[in-house]
């Protein structure tokens, strides 16, 4: 479905089994909305978050492309976020795979303005998709277009934001013992501990080389998200605490217990594509019950 938001921007509303949904603004190209079989919403999005240009939607999975982070004359995570993206009217034929029940084609071609910051031509093809199952899935397909003969390289993450009942009774299992850079402490690298990740300060780090799955578990909902990424050699954590969160205007100051951004990434080392080349990044995301024995 086409819906036309208050802000007067479109979204898009797949219909999944039961009351299973994902919305999407075309505005950003962004999923700001993926609810399970109660209708129960699994992505944060901030109360105060804007849905217009120029400033990114705080929350939902924000596409950071072609940089993750902030260098250079790029805005911050770069622009595609921040663009209007079209539906792909004639996709290229991909096959159909029946565990999905609905999903949408989406693209992105740079502007006149973001080829004078960034003077590449590129055609970001994004595909959405929710399975029959409920599980919500990102395929994101990047082709360097350059008629001159020119390669590119980029940093991306899926800025995957989650809704949890209380961050301090969060837990993520796959990033133990995994090497990261800290981002709060002047990107140094460290090595993370023997166990589950817990939180009860400000996090962001840069896992490297993180594996292919990582489990976030939310105590109070006895639910675990499973988060599976292709291509994507990172993974980003990231929870502002309290000083950050008052300091961003378009967070509320006690939402940052109520989220958890982990974003499958390529950071450390940018993808480079030849004039003609495509790379495929994919994310695929399902909330499943914990099946939990106490203090686990
Ligand atoms: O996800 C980690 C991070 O790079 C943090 O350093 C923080 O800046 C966050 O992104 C939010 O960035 P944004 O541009 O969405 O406010």
């Amino acid at each position: 479905e086409r819906v036309k938001t208050a802000a007067g921007l479109e979204k898009l509303v797949l219909r999944g089994q039961r009351n299973c949904s994902v919305e999407i603004s075309l505005y950003g190209g962004q999923v700001t909305s993926w609810k399970n079989d109660y209708g129960e919403e699994l992505l944060f999005v901030s109360s105060k978050a804007n849905f217009k240009p120029p400033k990114p939607i705080r929350g939902g999975i924000p596409i950071c492309f072609p940089q993750f982070g902030t260098h250079g004359n790029l805005e911050q995570h770069g622009f595609a976020r921040n663009r209007l993206w079209t539906v792909d009217d004639n996709p290229p034929p991909l096959p159909i795979n029946p565990a999905i029940k609905a999903f949408v084609d989406l693209i992105l071609k740079p502007s006149e303005d973001d080829l004078k910051v960034w003077p590449h031509s590129f055609e970001f093809r994004l595909r959405i998709a929710l399975g029959q199952g409920g599980d919500l899935s990102l395929t994101s397909r990047i082709r360097n277009t350059n008629t001159d003969g020119r390669p590119f390289s980029y940093t991306f993450a899926y800025h995957t934001h989650f809704s949890v009942s209380d961050i301090s009774e969060v837990r993520v299992e796959g990033l133990e013992t995994m090497d990261y850079l800290d981002n709060i402490k002047g990107k140094e690298r460290f090595t993370e501990q023997g166990d589950a990740i817990v939180f009860e300060s400000e996090v962001d780090k840069v896992y490297l080389a993180a594996p292919s799955k990582v489990a976030i578990i939310d105590h109070e909902k006895k639910r675990t998200f499973v988060v599976t990424k292709e291509g994507l050699p990172d993974a980003v954590v990231w929870n502002p605490w309290d000083k950050k969160a008052k300091a961003m205007q378009d967070f509320g100051d006690a939402e940052y217990k109520h989220m958890l951004c982990v974003e499958p990434a390529a950071v450390e080392k940018p993808i480079t594509l030849k004039p003609g080349e495509e790379w495929k990044g994919r994310l695929a995301l399902s909330a499943v019950p914990s099946s939990y024995c106490s203090g686990q």
